[in-house]
């Protein structure tokens, strides 16, 4: 096959990608040239840690949002790959929280054994793409930034898989210029020590406020103070931690709430999210979307609706992870490789967009939505080789999960779940988590 293929990302969607083009490869399919562009030094996105904050070495904005001691917060059983079993990987099954490093190893497993690390070119990050209707191709510009040099080549179709956690999302309240703290946005956040025996205000009540907010409380900070904007997350706090309404104005260390109250901080993290960035692409290919689970504008959560030759991988908001970007990219392969067929006329492919936007938006809550991601999981893989698993029983497991948040808001990663790929139960961890101050992956390992 003659065709070229642009990954944009070796994150846990790009390697997705190169694995299911590489299990088609192995099963006797001619495939097409694929090269993955990836801006960091390796691959596994956000799971391959950086200490860095800001700028790369190279002048890049830092991609990593990830921190240290950060465990997974959803049950491991939502997340395997169908292909590649924690056990599989591990010799053994292991416990259902791990700390980073244990799943990058165990996203790294799969793409050694697959042998698609030459498929990558490290250190270049695209600078634009754009496309020519004339030729029906896309011209894509990288730069090689070990050797500071740009060039251009031509593809028939770009995958983008650059992630959407990597762009702050950075409110601003009146009196931060002058704030006798530290202000910092999660994406920047790294070492819970930092903020030990300190007063601490988060803002925002999603993932990054619950986590940071229990990393900072495990590692010794003195009060959380979580403002916010829609409402609190209500779970069962510990004594020295606080629910407040959204914060109006700082003076000095002061923080003063919407409801009249006041509190000392001595630091100030915005979990704030984050947002879909993509300076890279014109405004003809640019995704612009909420962080929801019916993305804009993409066919089946994944095709371009304005122009089918592009794909995103990984754009929703996620429930599950690993497995439904594998669900994702073998789709698109199959659709690369015509086993698929994208319908030509826009209106259908719109009403595709729409129709999902829907059935989200009639969903009551986060139990409709986890069934809502399953179906659209399930959804993907029917149309596919991707061995069949049982996405009901990982809808189970997240279940089990939440309900487990609301009975121990800090001892909810010491249950276990049953793996929904091999069928047995996780071991219970040796250490309850506000307990285990070390994560490293031989300590994990040791069960
Ligand atoms: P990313 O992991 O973001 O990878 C994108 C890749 O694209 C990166 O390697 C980046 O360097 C590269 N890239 C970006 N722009 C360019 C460019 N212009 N040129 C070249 N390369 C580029 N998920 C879970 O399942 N469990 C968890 O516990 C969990 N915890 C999380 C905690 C935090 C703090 C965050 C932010 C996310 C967490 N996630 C978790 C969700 C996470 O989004 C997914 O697990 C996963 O990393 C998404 O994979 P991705 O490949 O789509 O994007
Ligand atoms: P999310 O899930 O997008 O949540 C963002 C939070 O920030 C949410 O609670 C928002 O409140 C709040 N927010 C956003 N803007 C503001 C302003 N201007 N003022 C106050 N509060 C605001 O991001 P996370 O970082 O928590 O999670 C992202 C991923 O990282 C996730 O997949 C995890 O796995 C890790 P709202 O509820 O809209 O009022």
């Amino acid at each position: 096959m003659s065709k070229r293929i642009a990954v944009i990302g070796a994150g846990p969607s790009g390697l997705a990608q190169l694995r299911a083009f590489q299990s088609a490869k192995a099963k006797g399919a001619d495939i097409p040239e694929i090269v993955c562009f990836e801006k960091q030094a390796n691959w596994g996105g956000l799971w391959n840690y950086s200490w860095r904050t800001g700028l790369d070495e190279h002048g890049e904005p830092v991609h990593n949002s990830m921190y240290r001691y950060l465990w997974s917060n959803g049950p491991k059983e939502g997340l395997e790959f169908a292909d590649y079993s924690f056990e599989e990987h591990f010799g053994k099954q292991i416990a259902s929280y791990p700390p980073r490093a244990v799943l990058f190893d165990y996203i790294e497993g799969r793409v050694k054994k697959a042998g698609v690390r030459d498929w990558i070119r490290f250190s270049t990050s695209i600078r634009f793409v754009r496309y020519d209707e004339k030729s029906g191709t896309f011209t894509v510009t990288a730069h090689d930034l070990v050797n500071d040099r740009m060039y251009e080549e031509i593809f028939d179709h770009v995958i983008v898989a650059s992630g959407h956690f990597s762009t702050p999302n950075v409110p601003e309240f009146p009196g931060f210029s002058n704030f006798g703290g530290r202000i910092l946005h999660a994406h920047d956040f790294r070492d819970a020590l930092e903020f030990k025996g300190m007063d601490i205000l988060i803002i925002g009540t999603s993932y990054s406020a619950e986590d940071i907010g229990s990393q900072c409380w495990k590692y010794g900070a003195k009060s959380i103070t979580v403002s916010h904007r829609t409402g609190p997350m209500g779970y069962g706090w510990p004594d020295n931690w606080q629910e407040v309404p959204l914060l109006e104005r700082v003076e000095g260390t002061t923080a003063f709430f919407k409801d009249g109250t006041s509190k000392h901080v001595d630091a100030i993290i915005l979990c704030t999210g984050y947002k879909h960035h993509f300076p890279f692409l014109p405004d003809d290919l640019r995704l612009k979307t909420a962080n929801r689970l019916a993305a804009a504008d993409l066919y089946k959560g994944v095709t371009w609706v304005h122009n089918t030759k592009l794909f995103y991988l990984g754009m929703q908001d996620q429930w599950f992870t690993f497995n439904m970007f594998d669900a994702q990219a073998w789709w698109v392969r199959d659709v690369i490789l015509g086993r698929i067929a994208v319908p030509t006329d826009k209106a259908t492919l719109i009403k595709d967009v729409t129709d999902r936007v829907a059935r989200e938006d009639a969903g009551k809550d986060a139990h409709d939505a986890i069934h809502y991601q399953g179906d659209y999981v399930k959804e993907l893989i029917a149309e596919t080789d991707y061995p069949s698993f049982d996405v009901d029983g990982a809808c189970e497991a997240f279940f089990q999960w939440k309900g487990h948040k609301v009975e121990g808001i800090m001892t909810f990663r010491d249950n276990a779940y049953k793996s929904v790929i091999t069928g047995t139960m996780a071991p219970i961890h040796h250490t309850p988590w506000k307990h285990a101050l070390e994560d490293t992956m031989e300590s994990y390992l040791n069960n």
